[in-house]
C-alpha cells in the first residue's frame, strides 16, 4: 500500500495546468480498495525487476449497478497509474488488458470507470464545482480568482470571505454524525434515492457499512434524526481527497471534500448540503467539490458553487446505453 501510495502520489492525476495532484491518503487507498467481496488478484501493480519499485497500477472492485433497470454485476476500475518516466510506452494498454482477463475470469464482463480526459465512448459527461471554504488560501494558491464584480470593492478579498462566510452552528434541528443505530435506516432511504437515476449502484448493508459510514480522514457521514419522532429523515456524506499543491511556497496540501452520496426526505436539498458544508469548514477544509450529477445542479446557484474547468466522463465497459446527461448519473466514483 505504502509503494502504491508514493507512486500515485508523483505520477497520478493533475489538473491541466500541473498545479495541483490528488493525493489519496493511505487509509483512503485501503478503504477504496477492500470493499466487501473484493480481491487481491484485481489489484495489479508493476514493479521493476531491478530496484522493485512500483512503477504502473491499475485496480479493480466489484459493484452492483442498476442500469436502466436492470441490475449488473460489474467491476469499478481505478487508479491507473503509470510512473511519469515510463509514459507513453502503451503499458496503460497491457494493464487494461490484463485487468479485463482476471475479471472475465471471474464471469464478470463489465465494468464502469470514470476520467479526466475523454476518450471513446462516454456515457456521460460531467463538470466539477467548487464552493471555497477558504477563500484567501484558495485565491493565493491559484486555485480561484478574484472576479471582476469583486475587483470593484475596496478589499475585494475581504468581501470574498464575507460573501463565502458560513454559519458555525448546524442549522437543521437534529443534524448529528450517522451511528450505527441507523444503518438500516438510512439504506432503505439512500436505495430509494437512487432508484431515480438510470445509473446507480446496488448496494447491500455489507456495502452501505463499508462505503458510507464515518472512517476518521476517509469520509464523514451526517444523519437528520427528528427531534419529535426520532426518524431518520435525511442523510448526507462526503470523502476527504486533498490534493498536492505542486509549486508553492507556503502550502503543500489543499484540503478538499467532496460530495458524496446523500438522500434527502424531509430536509431541503440546499439546507441538508449547506449543513455538510458548515461540517467541511468546521474541519478545516479548504474547498467542497460536487459533480453536477445527482440533483446537485438543484443547489449549486444558491449554495454558491461556481462551476469549475476539470470535467469527469462516465465509461461503461462492454455494455451500451444511449448518452446520458449528467443528471441521469447516481454513482460517485473516487
Ligand atoms: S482514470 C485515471 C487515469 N490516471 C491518470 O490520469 C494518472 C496520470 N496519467 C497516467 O498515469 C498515464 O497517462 C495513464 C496512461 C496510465 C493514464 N483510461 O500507456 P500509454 C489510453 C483509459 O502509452 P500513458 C482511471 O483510473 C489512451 O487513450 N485509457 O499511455 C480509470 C491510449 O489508448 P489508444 C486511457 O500516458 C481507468 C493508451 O491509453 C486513459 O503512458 C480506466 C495509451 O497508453 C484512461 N484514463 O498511460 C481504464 N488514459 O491508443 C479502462 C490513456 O487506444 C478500464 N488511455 O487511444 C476498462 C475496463 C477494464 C475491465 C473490464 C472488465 C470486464
Amino acid at each position: 500500500m505504502k509503494d502504491i501510495y508514493n507512486l500515485l502520489e508523483s505520477n497520478y492525476v493533475e489538473d491541466d495546468d500541473a498545479m495541483f495532484r490528488f493525493a489519496y491518503p493511505i487509509e483512503f487507498l485501503r478503504w477504496a480498495l477492500t470493499p466487501p467481496e473484493w480481491s487481491k488478484e484485481l489489484h495489479i501493480a508493476v514493479r521493476t525487476s531491478s530496484n522493485k519499485r512500483i512503477v504502473a497500477v491499475i485496480t479493480g472492485v466489484p459493484v452492483v449497478l442498476s442500469v436502466n433497470g436492470e441490475n449488473i454485476k460489474m467491476v469499478e476500475i481505478n487508479f491507473l497509474c503509470v510512473l511519469k518516466a515510463l509514459r507513453s510506452k502503451r503499458l496503460a494498454p497491457l494493464l487494461i488488458k490484463e485487468v479485463t482477463r482476471r475479471v472475465n475470469l471471474n464471469g464478470v464482463w463489465q465494468a464502469i470507470y470514470t476520467a479526466g480526459i475523454k476518450i471513446p465512448t462516454p456515457i456521460a459527461s460531467a463538470t466539477y464545482y467548487h464552493r471555497n471554504l477558504n477563500p484567501r488560501k484558495l485565491v493565493e494558491v491559484g486555485f480561484s480568482g478574484i472576479n471582476k464584480a469583486m475587483k470593484r470593492f475596496k478589499d475585494p478579498m475581504k468581501q470574498l470571505e464575507k460573501l463565502n462566510r458560513l454559519p458555525s452552528e448546524y442549522t437543521i434541528p437534529g443534524f448529528r454524525p450517522m451511528e450505527k443505530k441507523d444503518h438500516e435506516a438510512v439504506l432503505a432511504l439512500l436505495s430509494e434515492y437512487l432508484k431515480k437515476f438510470t445509473i446507480s449502484p446496488v448496494f447491500d448493508l455489507k456495502d452501505f457499512e463499508h462505503w458510507l459510514t464515518t472512517h476518521e480522514n476517509v469520509i464523514y457521514a451526517f444523519v437528520v434524526e427528528d427531534p419529535e419522532s426520532k426518524a431518520i429523515t435525511d442523510f448526507g456524506s462526503f470523502y476527504n481527497l486533498p490534493s498536492t499543491i505542486t509549486n508553492h511556497k507556503n502550502y503543500k496540501v489543499l484540503k478538499a471534500a467532496y460530495l458524496y452520496f446523500y438522500a434527502a426526505s424531509k430536509t431541503p436539498l440546499n439546507d441538508l448540503i449547506r449543513n455538510l458544508l458548515i461540517a467541511a469548514k468546521n474541519m478545516d477544509y479548504d474547498v467542497f467539490n460536487a459533480l453536477n450529477i445527482h440533483d446537485n445542479a438543484s443547489f449549486f446557484e444558491e449554495l454558491q458553487f461556481g462551476i469549475g474547468s476539470g470535467n469527469l466522463h462516465y465509461y461503461l465497459f462492454n455494455y451500451k446505453t444511449p448518452n446520458l446527461t449528467p443528471n441521469q448519473i447516481g454513482i460517485t466514483m473516487l
